[in-house]
C-alpha cells in the first residue's frame, strides 16, 4: 500500500455522474471504521495512518484538525472520527507538490482543475514564486520570499491596503503573532473565516449574554434534559458529537432535531468506540424532528416564546433579577401571529405544541446549532430569538443548560480570542499598547466581504492568508476571483494546494508550512502549539510527525521573518525570540489575553484549562445593561416568489469546507459526484423535472441580475415544499457579495433564492 499511497490521480477524476440511492438512517459504527483505515491508508500507507491516528486528541498527542468539539475528560484509544482521520489522512499524505510539479503545470493549466484533484496532489514542499507575467510559480528561498512581501508592503500609500486573512486552524500562538504583526504594521485588516461562519452567533450572544461564545460544558450537554439540535448536522461535520448525545441519551436527555433535512447522525447512531455500536443498531438519538422550513426557526423559537409566556410558565425570579427587556419581548412573542408562525416554519401546530410540551417538562435546556442558523439574513435575531426563549426559564447559566454554538475549524475559536478580528475591543488595544510599547491602529478594519470590495475596487493591493483558502470559501466566486487578480500580491501560508493558488494577484507566493500532525523542532528545542476548542477549553497540541519536507516554517517562524524583514530593527517587539522559543508567546499572551493567566503552567496540565465564562460561572452578563437582554426584532423569513426554490448551500460527507476528499455523501446516499440538487418531488415536477433529470440552478436577485450553475442532477429528497440544498462551494457562484447577513455581514449561504432550468444537454 505504501508505494501506492504516494501517487495522486492521474488527470482530474471528477466525472459528475453522481449514482444516488436512498439516504441513510443511521451514522457511523462498522461501516465508518472501514472508511476511516481506508481513507488514511490511502493517502498515508497503513502503518503510518495507525500509528498517526493512535495521537489524535490524546493527552500527549495533537489536536484533531477537523472540528472544534471538545475532547471529553475520559479518552478513548481512538479519540476521532471517520471525518478527522480523513482530516488527518489529508495532512499526513506521502504525496508531495514539489518544484517540478509546479514546472510541469503552469498555473493557466491549474486553474482548469477542480478543487478535489488540486487538493489531491500533496503537501507542498518550498517555497514558491508567481513573477508578475510569469506563466508558471518557481521555488525561492524563504529569505527572498519575505523580501519580497515586505518590498509590497513598504510600497502601500497606507497600511490599510493590505489585508491579512486567517482561517480557523492557526494554533494560538499563531494567531497571537499574526495580528500582532497586522496591528504592529497598522493596520485591523484581519478578516477571518469566522466573518462566514459564526460571525452571527458572536453578534447575538455579545449583545444578549456579553459574551460572544457558547455558555455550556460537555457536562452540561450530559445533565441536560433537553438538547435541541438546529440547524446543524453533526453525523457528519462533527461527528464526536454524536457520542456526547448519546452519553447525554443514556443519562436521560430528550433530543429534538430542527432541520430541513433529516440528517442520518442524528436518527439513529452506532458509536464505533463501543463493541455494540459497532454491530449492532446503535441508539436512537432523535426524539422529536422538526422539518422546519429553511429560515423558520426565529418564528419557531418566538412561538414557543408565546406559548411559555401565555402558559406563565416562566422563571419570574430569573427574569426579574438577571434579566432586561422583558416586558417589550413579551409584548412582541404575544403578538406572533400563527398563521405567520406556520407559514414561516413549514410545521404543524401539534409539533409546535409537542416540542412545548417537552421544553415544559425539562429542568434544563441545551440549544446547540451550526450554519443553519448563521447563514441567513435574519441570521442574528435568530440566534437572538434562541437566547429569548432559553431566558424566559433560567435556561443559561445553570448545570445542564445553555446556548452551545457548535464552532466550525478546530481552532477558529481561539484565533478569535487571540485577536484576530477586525473590529478589536479597545481594552484588548490597550493591552497590546501595554505589553508592547506601541499605538495599535483603533480604526476598525474589514471583514471578508468587505475585504472582497476593498480588492475589486483597488482600495486595498496585498492579500496575505494564514491558510484557507479564500476565493473558493468567499461568496460570488467570480466576483471574488476578479477582486484577487486585482491585488499586486497575494501571499498564501498553506498545507495544501488550492484555488486559491491558482487565482492570484500580478505576483504570488505560497509559503509552505507545518500541519498539526508535524514536530516542530526550533533553536529553543521542540516546541508545541495550543488550541480552543468549542466549549473554552484549552490544550496544547504535538504533532509527532517528521515534517513533510525539511524546508516547512512553522506558522509562528513565518510571522516572526516576515516581522522582521518589513521591521528590520524598527520594532520594539523581540520576534526572533519568539520562533525560538514558543514559552515566550505564551508569556506575552498571558499578560495581554483575559484569563491566561499562567499560561505557561496551565497549558501544561494534561487535558489543559478552561477559560472563564461569566455567564456560565457566575449569572454575570457583561452587556450594555449589565443584565442578560431579551430583544425584540420583527418576525422575519425568507419570501420566496412563486415557482421559486430556497436553496441552502452544505457540506458533503466527503469534504472539509473546499478539501474536497472525495465524490461521495454516503449517509445522503450520493455516490461519485457532487453536482446534485435535493428537492422535494413536487417542486422537481413543477419545474418539469423527475429524479435523475439534469438542472441548471439560477440565482435572482432584487437588482434584476442573474447567476447561473449548470448541470445539477436532481435528486428526490425528503426536505419540505420550497426548500433545495446543493453542495458549497460549487454553489458559491449564486450568491452575491451582498447577500449577507444584518449586522454580522456573514454571506447568506442558506438562503438563496433559484428557479430550476431544464439543463441544456449540451452545456454539460
Ligand atoms: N467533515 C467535515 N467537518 C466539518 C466541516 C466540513 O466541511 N467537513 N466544516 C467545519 C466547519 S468550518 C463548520 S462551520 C461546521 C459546519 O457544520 P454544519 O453547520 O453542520 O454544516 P452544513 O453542512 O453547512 O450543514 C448545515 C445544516 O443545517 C441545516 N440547515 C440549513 N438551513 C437551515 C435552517 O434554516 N434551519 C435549520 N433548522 N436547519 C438548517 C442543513 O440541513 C444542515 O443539516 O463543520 C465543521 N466540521
Ligand atoms: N456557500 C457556502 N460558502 C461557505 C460556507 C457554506 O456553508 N456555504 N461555509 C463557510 C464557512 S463556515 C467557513 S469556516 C469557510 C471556510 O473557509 P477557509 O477556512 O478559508 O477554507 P478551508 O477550505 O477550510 O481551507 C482549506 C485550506 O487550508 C489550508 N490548510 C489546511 N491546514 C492548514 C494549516 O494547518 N495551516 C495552514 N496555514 N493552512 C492549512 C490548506 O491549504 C487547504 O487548502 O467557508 C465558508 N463558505
Ligand atoms: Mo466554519
Amino acid at each position: 500500500m505504501g508505494g501506492m499511497a504516494k501517487k495522486p490521480p492521474v488527470g482530474d477524476p471528477v466525472q459528475d455522474a453522481p449514482r444516488v440511492s436512498a439516504p441513510k438512517k443511521a451514522a457511523a459504527g462498522l461501516p465508518a471504521v472501514g472508511h476511516t483505515v481506508a481513507a488514511a491508508g490511502a493517502q498515508m500507507g497503513a502503518r503510518r495512518a495507525t500509528l498517526t491516528l493512535l495521537k489524535v486528541n490524546q493527552k500527549d498527542g495533537f489536536d484533531c484538525p477537523g472540528c472544534a468539539w471538545p475532547e471529553p475528560e475520559h479518552r478513548h484509544t481512538f479519540e476521532f472520527c471517520e471525518n478527522g482521520a480523513k482530516a488527518v489522512a489529508e495532512e499526513a499524505t506521502l504525496r508531495r507538490v514539489t518544484p517540478d510539479f509546479f514546472a510541469e503545470h503552469p498555473v493557466a493549466d491549474l486553474a482548469r482543475r477542480s478543487g478535489y484533484w488540486l487538493g489531491q496532489q500533496g503537501r507542498i514542499t518550498q517555497p514558491m514564486y508567481l513573477a508578475e507575467g510569469a506563466e508558471r510559480y518557481e521555488a525561492v528561498p524563504w529569505e527572498r520570499a519575505f523580501e519580497l512581501v515586505a518590498d509590497e508592503l513598504g510600497a502601500l500609500d497606507s497600511p490599510d491596503e493590505a489585508v491579512f486573512y486567517t482561517s480557523g486552524r492557526t494554533s494560538n500562538e499563531a494567531a497571537f503573532l499574526f495580528q500582532l504583526f497586522a496591528r504592529e504594521f497598522g493596520t485591523n485588516n484581519l478578516p477571518d473565516c469566522s466573518n462566514m461562519c459564526h460571525e452571527s452567533s458572536g453578534s447575538a450572544l455579545t449583545e444578549t449574554l456579553g459574551v460572544g461564545k457558547g455558555s455550556v460544558l460537555l457536562e452540561d450537554l450530559y445533565q441536560a434534559e433537553l438538547i435541541i439540535v438546529a440547524g446543524q448536522n453533526p453525523g457528519t461535520n462533527h461527528p464526536r458529537m454524536l457520542s456526547a448525545l448519546e452519553k447525554a441519551k443514556q443519562g436521560g436527555a430528550t433530543i429534538v432535531t430542527v432541520n430541513p433535512l433529516p440528517e442520518a447522525g442524528l436518527e439513529r447512531f452506532r458509536n464505533p468506540q463501543k463493541a455494540s455500536g459497532l454491530a449492532g443498531g446503535g441508539t436512537v438519538l432523535t426524539d422529536l424532528f422538526l422539518p422546519v422550513r429553511l429560515g423558520g426557526d426565529q418564528a419557531l423559537f418566538r412561538a414557543l416564546g408565546r406559548l411559555l409566556i401565555e402558559a406563565d410558565a416562566v422563571d419570574r425570579d430569573f427574569i426579574a433579577e438577571h434579566t432586561h427587556g422583558f416586558a417589550e419581548y413579551q409584548a412582541a412573542a404575544l403578538a406572533a401571529d400563527w398563521d405567520e408562525v406556520l407559514r414561516a416554519t413549514g410545521l404543524d401546530r401539534a409539533d409546535i405544541d409537542r416540542l412545548d410540551a417537552l421544553v415544559r417538562k425539562a429542568k434544563s435546556v441545551v440549544v446547540c446549532w451550526a450554519m443553519g442558523l448563521t447563514q441567513h439574513k435574519h441570521a442574528v435575531p435568530t440566534i437572538r430569538e434562541v437566547v429569548n426563549f432559553l431566558l424566559l426559564r433560567g435556561n443559561v447559566g445553570r448545570p445542564g443548560a445553555g446556548v452551545c454554538p457548535v464552532r466550525g475549524h478546530s481552532n477558529v475559536q481561539g484565533d478569535r480570542t487571540m485577536g484576530i478580528f477586525e473590529r478589536p475591543p479597545a481594552a484588548f488595544l490597550d493591552a497590546l499598547r501595554d505589553e508592547f510599547g506601541f499605538e495599535p491602529p483603533r480604526q476598525h478594519g474589514l471583514d471578508v466581504v468587505r475585504a472582497i470590495r476593498a480588492l475589486r475596487d483597488g482600495e486595498a493591493k496585498v492579500f496575505f492568508a494564514m491558510g484557507g483558502n479564500f476565493v473558493a470559501a468567499s461568496p460570488d466566486t467570480a466576483v471574488t476571483e476578479a477582486a484577487m487578480r486585482q491585488a499586486r500580491l497575494t501571499v498564501h501560508v498553506s498545507t495544501k494546494l488550492n484555488r486559491s493558488h491558482v487565482v492570484t494577484g500580478a505576483r504570488a507566493l505560497i509559503l509552505p508550512t507545518l500541519g498539526r500532525t508535524e514536530k516542530d523542532r526550533q533553536a529553543g528545542g521542540e516546541q508545541f502549539v495550543s488550541v480552543e476548542d468549542s466549549m473554552g477549553m484549552v490544550h496544547a497540541s504535538r504533532g509527532g510527525l517528521a515534517p513533510a519536507s525539511p524546508q516547512l516554517l512553522s506558522e509562528p517562524a513565518i510571522v516572526s521573518r516576515l516581522a522582521r524583514a518589513v521591521f528590520g530593527d524598527r520594532s520594539r517587539v523581540p520576534w526572533a525570540d519568539f520562533e525560538q522559543d514558543y514559552d515566550l508567546i505564551r508569556d506575552r499572551i498571558s499578560r495581554v489575553v483575559p484569563g491566561f493567566g499562567d499560561f505557561n503552567a496551565k497549558v501544561r496540565r494534561p487535558g489543559g484549562f478552561t477559560l472563564p465564562h461569566a455567564p456560565r460561572d457566575s449569572r454575570t452578563f457583561p452587556t450594555a445593561t449589565g443584565k442578560a437582554n431579551f430583544t425584540a426584532a420583527p418576525l422575519e423569513y425568507p419570501q420566496v416568489p412563486e415557482g421559486r426554490l430556497l436553496l441552502q448551500t452544505l457540506r458533503s460527507h466527503d469534504q472539509y469546507n473546499t478539501t474536497i476528499y472525495g465524490l461521495d455523501d454516503r449517509y445522503r446516499g450520493i455516490k461519485g459526484g457532487r453536482r446534485v440538487v435535493l428537492v422535494h418531488p413536487g417542486d422537481a415536477a413543477a419545474a418539469g423535472l423527475r429524479d435523475g433529470d439534469y438542472a441548471d440552478l439560477v440565482s435572482e436577485w432584487t437588482d434584476g441580475s442573474e447567476r447561473r450553475a449548470d448541470g445539477f442532477r436532481v435528486v428526490h429528497y425528503p426536505t419540505p415544499r420550497g426548500c433545495a440544498a446543493a453542495y458549497y462551494p460549487e454553489t458559491n457562484v449564486l450568491i452575491p457579495l451582498d447577500h449577507t447577513a444584518d449586522t454580522s455581514n456573514t454571506p447568506a449561504a442558506k438562503s438563496v433564492v433559484i428557479r430550476l432550468e431544464v439543463a441544456d444537454p449540451t452545456r454539460r
